[in-house]
């Protein structure tokens, strides 16, 4: 317990001091109650369409395509961990470990949010987390399995850059779980086998190494329901976060139509995250979402926000904009030809961005 910590319980004053966990939590709550959605944005201060920070020890971090366009950076900053279970030095999508460190603390000293996804490598083939090839691999990490020690060193190397930053982020491991691309996806496991992955890495980043300033996100891809939805929830003491992951995707049919139906999707899988957020008293959100490439001129303002103002969803994740892909973005950038859109999202009383 620290020296304040001391001081506040001091006095008579038995309320335990707040933990910046806690603190988070309380924010995010009190954004839902209040009807505002933070806006997130995946690698947001590492690079954009067509640029990335080459020196980040001498870069100030500040550049952004969101805050480019709308003028603000996003309140959410999304990272992935990726590769920091083999030691790389730079995560799956070549960012560097040192740059996100760098970048999460700034981004927490301006007033935003922390959250980390993980997509780790297949730790029995060798090959990426899309490697799908066996569904045995969540077996052989659990313990008694054949990767177990070797694992648990996978979980030290997430654990210790976690605790590196100092701050405290929203993690989701395990994501998608739901959908079999990924060695810990549906086919791929039992619930069970799925539920123990989950609570073994809980176990070991709070009881075993007491990193407890972790909000812990569970965040299937949508369009389940809510039976399937928990169907492989790990369990309430760990997890703080009910997330979901769902994209727009163009499918048949015109940007219109395709438009229309992601909203449906959303409004249904929101209606049914609600009532199993509000059953389990625990925060929801959208933990990814996104429409790849932006066709639609209106997204923002005419699909996403009217099918989620009506939710409590306490923050909104969008994916990567590519600075090697010129289709693979999610977000508008400076000269993108629907840009004002994202501006007019931004101007919204009930979106959230980091001024
Ligand atoms: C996917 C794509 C990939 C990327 C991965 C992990 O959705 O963006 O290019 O490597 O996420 O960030």
């Amino acid at each position: 317990m620290s020296v304040l910590a001391l001081t506040a319980c001091g006095g008579g004053n038995k309320k335990p001091m707040e933990t910046p966990k806690d603190q988070l939590v309380h924010r995010l709550f009190t954004y839902a109650e209040e009807g505002k959605i933070a806006y997130g944005h995946q690698d947001d201060l590492s690079y954009g369409h067509s640029w990335k920070v080459e020196d980040w020890e001498n870069d100030p971090l500040e550049r952004s395509d969101v805050k480019a366009v709308t003028g603000a950076w996003p309140m959410v900053l999304g990272f992935d961990l990726g590769g920091v279970e083999l030691g790389w030095e730079n995560n799956l999508d070549n960012v560097p470990f040192d740059l996100i460190r760098k970048a999460a603390q700034l981004h927490v000293e301006r007033g935003g949010i922390v959250t980390f996804s993980w997509h780790p490598r297949n730790p029995l083939t060798g090959g990426d987390a899309w490697d799908i090839s066996s569904d045995q691999v969540v077996a052989s990490v659990l313990p008694g399995g054949e990767k177990y020690a070797e694992f648990r060193l996978w979980l030290q190397r997430a654990a210790d850059f976690i605790e590196s930053t100092g701050v405290p982020v929203i993690f989701r491991p395990w994501h998608e779980n739901l959908g079999s691309w990924f060695w810990w996806g549906g086919k791929l496991c039992t619930a069970q086998q799925y539920q123990e992955l989950y609570r073994m890495t809980w176990l070991y980043f709070t009881k075993e190494r007491g990193i407890t300033d972790i909000l812990w996100c569970y965040s299937p891809n949508g369009d389940c329901g809510p039976e399937a939805y928990m169907s492989r929830y790990p369990g309430g003491e760990f997890v703080d976060i009910l997330g979901i992951d769902t994209y727009e995707s163009a499918g048949a049919g015109s940007v219109e139509e395709a438009g229309v139906r992601y909203a449906e999707e959303l409004k249904s899988n929101l209606t049914y995250l609600n009532a199993l957020a509000t059953e389990h008293e625990k925060l929801m959100c959208l933990s990814e979402t996104g429409l790849e490439g932006l066709a639609d001129p209106t997204w923002w303002t005419a699909t996403l926000e009217p099918a989620i103002r009506d939710y409590p969803v306490s923050y909104l994740l969008t994916w990567r904009n590519a600075w090697d892909r010129p289709g693979h973005f999610y977000a508008a950038w400076p000269g993108f030809e629907h840009e004002a859109d994202m501006k007019a999202f931004r101007e919204l009383d009930n979106i959230l961005f980091l001024e």
